[in-house]
């Protein structure tokens, strides 16, 4: 391996630690202070929104997912508003019945970090949801790499490809021994 390669390696392996210290998780930063309904609610019919508020302002991109009786839902209003510190998931359009329910976010703080997490509530005098699971295709497939955890997930998976290029290189061949 010729020098400007074993450094190009080095500034990669660098590179991916700088993106993992940076990553969400490794510092509390936007925390969820808020959840309407509140985590656990009992309730007596779907709720019109879903709304998380956090301990700062909020931005986009943000996404949801909802999960009825281990079901996943398609959302019609589409991806969650943000005003301020609220993110708010619209559940209008949703006509699927269902007891046991589960908000989902991935949403991106004020300072760049990505946070996400999920509250549940139950209709305890609902019909138990046994509709078909939701196609796929409303998860808005265009901006895949809109989520910063895709790019963490590359770099660490380039970082891992460089280690083991590093490592297969330095062991010793069957040639060296003879
Ligand atoms: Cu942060």
């Amino acid at each position: 391996m010729s020098a400007a390669c074993r450094r190009f390696l080095s500034v990669l392996a660098l590179a991916s630690a700088m993106v993992l210290m940076l990553a969400p998780g490794a510092n509390a930063h936007a925390a969820l202070v808020g959840v309407d309904p509140e985590e656990g609610a009992q309730l007596d019919a779907m709720p019109e929104q879903v709304t998380f508020t956090f301990s700062e302002d909020m931005r986009e991109p943000a996404f949801a997912s909802v999960v009825v009786d281990g079901r996943p839902v398609s959302l019609p209003a589409g991806d969650p508003t943000i005003d301020g510190a609220d993110v708010i998931v619209d559940l209008a359009g949703v006509t699927t019945e269902g007891r046991d329910w589960t908000v989902s976010y991935r949403v991106v703080s004020a300072d760049g970090h990505t946070v996400e997490g999920s509250t549940n509530f139950t209709i305890p005098s609902a019909d138990v949801n046994d509709e078909p699971i939701a196609s796929a295709e409303d998860e808005g497939s265009g901006s895949i790499w809109s989520s910063p955890w895709l790019w963490v997930a590359a770099v660490v998976v380039l970082a891992v490809l460089a280690l083991l290029l590093v490592r297969g290189r330095r062991a010793p061949s069957s040639n060296d021994a003879a």
